[in-house]
């Protein structure tokens, strides 16, 4: 994207500019743009071509570590405003990030758009093992339950198999939906582990959750 046509705020991201990111966000509010306009027209595209030119060598960790801390400013300012869109009362959803995997920002933000979209949130945080997951779901037994689980790595994917495995070994794999995302986890993927539902985006988990909810 040429640099006159990116906002302050996909600079500030691409940047590392994490002081200027929570002002620059809500300078977009002020012009009347809404919380989901401004996740996805320049949040998530500044994270991706922050991503870009980490594969292209241009970027290392300590830029990386810059341009999150600068989405997660953007966030702070975004995610009281998506929690109080809520509508209707949904189902209850379990999130985390899977055992080994530290990335948090696309899990943060399916959390905060789905709490936005009426969803009760549960969120585990990072590096949740198998064993929470089934433990937290548990808790919540007899409630529409969706457990959601983001992997960033590759290396980390097979943990979303291990938690699905351990729900069935529990005898709560019928009362559970499990839904996956993250950037390498495909449709393809999420059918292979017996997922019942896989988006790539914040927004269309939305939309799979909600058709999961009607259908229960
Ligand atoms: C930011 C970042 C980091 C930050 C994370 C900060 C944070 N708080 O999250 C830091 C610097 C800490 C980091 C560390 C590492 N990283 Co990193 N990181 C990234 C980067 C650039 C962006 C990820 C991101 O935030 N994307 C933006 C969000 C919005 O997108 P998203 O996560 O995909 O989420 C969206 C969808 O996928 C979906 N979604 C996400 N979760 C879920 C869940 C459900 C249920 C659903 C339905 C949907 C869904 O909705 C989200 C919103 O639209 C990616 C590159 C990339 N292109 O993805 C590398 C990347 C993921 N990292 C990578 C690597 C290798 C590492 C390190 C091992 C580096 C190192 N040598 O130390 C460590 C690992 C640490 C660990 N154990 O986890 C590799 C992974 C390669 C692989 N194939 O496994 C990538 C792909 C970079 C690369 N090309 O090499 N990283």
């Amino acid at each position: 994207m040429p640099d006159s046509e990116r906002s302050e705020l996909y600079l500030a991201i691409v940047d590392g500019d994490f002081d200027v990111a929570a002002e620059a966000t809500q300078a977009l509010l002020d012009e009347g743009a809404t919380p989901t306009e401004i996740l996805d027209e320049h949040v998530v595209p500044a994270m991706g071509e922050v991503g870009d030119l980490f594969d292209e060598g241009e970027y290392f960790v300590p830029e990386l570590l810059m341009a999150s801390k600068a989405a997660q400013e953007a966030m702070s300012v975004l995610n009281p405003l998506l929690k109080q869109a809520g509508v209707e009362r949904q189902g209850v959803v379990v999130i985390g990030t899977v055992k080994g995997d530290m990335h948090d920002i696309g899990k943060n933000l399916v959390a905060a758009t789905l709490e936005g979209a009426g969803f009760e949130v549960l969120d585990l945080g990072v590096n949740v093992a198998p064993e929470q997951f089934v433990e937290k779901a548990r808790e919540r037994r007899g409630e529409k339950l969706f457990l959601c689980m983001s992997a960033l790595l590759t290396t980390t994917m097979p943990q979303m198999q291990a938690t699905i495995e351990l729900l069935k070994k529990e005898g709560l794999r019928d009362e559970v939906k499990t839904l996956v995302g993250g950037a390498p986890v495909t449709s393809e993927f999420a059918s292979s582990i017996g997922a019942d539902g896989y988006s790539d985006s914040a927004n269309e988990c939305v939309a799979v959750a909600r058709e999961l909810a009607a259908n229960w």
